[in-house]
């Protein structure tokens, strides 16, 4: 049997760990990128390991979420990031560059190399045939420093596209048909490889869309080989130099095959409030819509934009749409200005916004009360637009269009425009002026903290008893939104850990910060896929901040468990997940003889004081896992070891 591309890619980079599923392997990252809501953190951290400059290959910071200045923090921040990157030998993207995602595979991104992002959409460059993995800041900081990167081995899970799109069916109605058929959680502990013929037949930015949004499968990543097309667009971007050839072996030993049939599909959306509530567009056809937004690290290309023109051409939105369209990049925005879409777009009456996340994080734009919104975009959590009864929907740029048009959801078959092709730039605006590299010298140059930047809590190490009060319990798919909100409000905080941990689980409780200060220590208990969405690490450092110790659940999702476990708390799931049943919020947990028995490996039992029974709890973690929980996390454990 032949090998995966993925495993090829692993194969190439592996450290240490054997490949087979569920298997600790680390691997060498050839690059690292950061955005500014995490890459804040991720610089303190990487400057308190003392290394006087980058290790990768190439290490690039974006700045694209905390873009609204309403006070001096972001732009602290920004300055702050400057000139970090200028002393550590990193790339700077600036505010107005774009969007990291979709900046990086312009300029960066390059077949069979490895890429770590302090974001959880990082596998959009899978669509390059890159092996592209989002984590935590502090993971990010340790690949700078050198260090390989850990992860469980996932398993390779095969998609064979068959066939070809017809009309108004997309990439975005591809990975919305993979999240109806396996749900936010079942691309975990895996890599979704994507091959056959139907490949072919996608255009490249379609590519993007689904290595993209395959995060929210709970994917490890998602790839795609590397092929003519992608040649084409490297050339397309003056980068046809690092193309490579890559695909997988005749007959690879994929661990699962899923099977899509192209010419079946048809447009798709899913409703609210999670990606995977997805159903047909004719199916839910005139539900007025208030608001659309184009945009994203999804949708927001100049293939998506174009779309959109040629549909407005001629028409306008409807009076009762408000739309936002948004390019992912300056180059993307210097395409659509210099050809004539940006004129189309704005004699329709559509708002346009400037190349950054924007409404996709609540940076603005928060929908009216109650009211629809449909988005390009790749989450639709309760909440996370800013409205917190907002419905938002998420479809592909033609769904949207056709919504703006009409003002009711609708079915872009039923407008009666013939089908639309949008013809691949030969070449691309190529300018980079908005990309600082860093200088040869940096004798002279001084790290500029603003006075929202605090410096990082130090932490101690795990207790052997952990004696605690449950303060939180909650249900299934929780995510990391509902545990460290953002928005416009909240997401200024990220460099300053004790005000932002005054949000921690605000959106379900508003008084837990309260709460947990009080009781000192705390526990929170969950149910399955605790922890989806965003790799913001904020949301395992703040409640860490808050004396949170442990957290007891029926599953995790991956980049939030690893971040647990780099913050020094304790991720433990029920033996017998009916076990959650017999816990209620308010109870008194004693885990005793903590420390011992995760060395040597033994039972760990919590006994609830309430009813003086016990239950047992697993735990899933290597040996060095082991070490860096119970050294009180991640950085402690990698000082430890560097004396
Ligand atoms: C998101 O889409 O939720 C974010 C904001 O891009 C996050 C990162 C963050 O919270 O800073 C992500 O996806 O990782
Ligand atoms: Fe930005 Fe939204 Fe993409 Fe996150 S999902 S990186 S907030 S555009």
């Amino acid at each position: 049997m032949g090998s995966s591309l993925a495993k090829k890619i692993i194969k190439k980079h592996l450290v240490s760990g054997k490949m087979s599923p569920g298997e600790e392997i680390a691997i060498k990252i050839d690059q690292t990128l950061t955005q500014d809501a995490t890459g804040t953190m991720a610089y303190l951290q990487f400057e308190s390991l003392g290394i006087p400059k980058v290790r990768t290959k190439v290490s690039v910071s974006y700045v694209d979420h905390n873009m609204l200045q309403t006070g001096f923090e972001n732009a602290d921040d920004h300055r702050y990031l400057q000139s970090v990157a200028a002393k550590y030998g990193i790339y700077f993207s600036r505010p107005g560059n774009g969007i990291c995602h979709q900046v990086h595979r312009e300029r960066f991104g390059e077949p069979g190399l490895t890429l770590l992002g302090s974001d959880s959409h990082t596998p959009t460059n899978g669509g390059l045939g890159m092996l592209a993995i989002g984590a935590g800041g502090l993971d990010i900081a340790l690949a700078m420093a050198g260090e390989p990167f850990y992860m469980t081995m996932p398993k390779i899970v095969g998609v064979h596209l068959k066939g070809k799109l017809k009309n108004w069916v997309t990439g975005k109605d591809v990975i919305l048909e993979m999240l109806r058929r396996l749900t936010v959680k079942g691309g975990i502990g895996k890599i979704i490889e994507y091959y056959g013929e139907g490949v072919l037949a996608l255009s490249i930015h379609d590519r993007f869309t689904i290595s993209n949004m395959g995060a929210e499968l709970g994917a490890t990543t998602s790839i795609f080989p590397s092929d003519e097309l992608t040649k084409k667009y490297l050339i397309a971007q003056g980068r046809g130099k690092v193309w490579k050839k890559l695909s997988p072996d005749p007959k690879p030993d994929y661990d699962e095959h899923i099977e899509i049939d192209l010419d079946k599909l048809e447009p798709l959306i899913a409703q609210p409030h999670s990606p995977d509530n997805v159903v047909k567009v004719s199916e839910i056809e005139g539900i007025p819509v208030a608001q659309v937004c184009i945009g994203s690290c999804t949708n927001s290309s100049y293939h998506d934009l174009a779309i959109a023109a040629e549909m407005l051409k001629g028409k306008h939105v409807h009076p009762n749409v408000s739309m936002t369209l948004t390019p992912g990049s300056k180059q993307v925005f210097e395409m659509i200005a210099k050809d004539g879409i940006l004129e189309t777009i704005i004699a329709a009456g559509a708002r346009v916004l400037e190349s950054a996340c924007g409404p996709c994080i609540g940076m603005g734009l928060a929908p009216a009360s109650g009211s629809v919104s449909v988005r390009s975009f790749n989450r639709n959590f309760e909440g996370r637009s800013g409205t917190a009864d907002a419905k938002v929907y998420l479809a592909s740029p033609e769904v949207c269009t056709a919504c703006a048009i009409t003002g009711v959801i609708t079915d872009p078959r039923n407008l009666n425009i013939k089908g639309i092709r949008i013809k691949e730039p030969k070449k691309y605006i190529i300018n980079d002026n908005m990309i600082i590299p860093p200088p040869k010298k940096v004798d002279n140059i001084t790290v500029l903290r603003g006075p929202n930047i605090k410096p990082l809590p130090a932490f101690e190490p795990m207790p052997d008893t952990i004696q605690a009060k449950v303060l939180l319990k909650v249900g299934d798919n929780i995510t990391t939104d509902h545990i460290m909100p953002a928005g416009a409000k909240i997401l200024p905080l990220r460099s300053n850990i004790p005000a932002i941990s005054e949000y921690v689980f605000s959106r379900i409780d508003s008084e837990f910060p309260k709460k947990a200060k009080e009781a000192g220590h705390c526990i929170v208990v969950g149910g399955d896929n605790y922890g989806q969405g965003s790799s913001r690490e904020h949301a395992a450092l703040a409640p860490k901040y808050l004396g949170l110790q442990a957290v007891i659940v029926k599953s995790f999702a991956r980049i939030h468990l690893a971040n647990l476990i780099n913050f020094g708390i304790l991720p433990l799931t029920f033996s017998n997940p009916s076990d959650y049943d017999l816990i209620n919020q308010g109870d008194e947990l004693e885990i005793k003889d903590v420390r011992k028995i995760i060395s040597e490996n033994g039972v760990l039992k919590a006994r609830i004081v309430r009813s003086n029974s016990y239950i047992e709890l697993n735990y899933t973690l290597t040996p060095r896992q082991k070490e860096i929980v119970l050294s009180g996390g991640a950085l402690n454990y990698v000082k430890l070891n560097r004396k």
